[in-house]
């Protein structure tokens, strides 16, 4: 047997046993700061399991987005208060039909109505309907 040979080997073993040593400590000292599971917890409030089939109405600035929403008799539509203060009044030319009403004028909230009969149902924000914000929601 060749003793150099034995001597090198013995290195590569000595070498091969520090960078094991090495990497163990890297990783168990970096496993234990990556535990933070639950970052958003919010996403099933927005969309999630109200009726299917519902239609959203966002209301931001002086309009209703989208303007105009179609739905079938029996399904819903919510409007949410996006940004600033209105509310939600049927009726057309800005004066009340009575049909549904979401409360006085607010900010940060939401308003659903069920449509059962089909028709055509104009509706209004009354701080904002001079300026132009009005909707419509068709119902087949
Ligand atoms: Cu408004």
């Amino acid at each position: 047997m060749n003793p150099k040979k034995n001597l090198a080997f013995a290195a590569v073993a000595a070498a091969f046993v520090t960078l094991v040593a090495c990497s163990d400590g890297n990783s168990s000292s970096s496993s234990s700061s990556s535990s933070s599971s639950s970052s958003s917890s919010s996403s099933s409030s927005s969309s999630g399991s109200s009726g299917a089939g519902d239609v959203t109405v966002n209301l931001s600035g002086t309009s209703f987005s989208p303007k105009t929403v179609t739905i079938k008799a029996g399904q819903s539509v919510k409007w949410v208060w996006v940004s600033g203060t209105h509310d939600v009044v049927s009726g057309s030319s800005c004066s009340p039909d009575g049909k549904f009403k979401s409360g006085s004028p607010t900010s940060g909230t939401t308003f659903t109505q069920k449509f059962d009969t089909a028709g055509t149902f104009d509706y209004f924000c009354t701080p904002h309907c001079s300026a132009g914000m009005t909707g419509q929601v068709i119902v087949q």
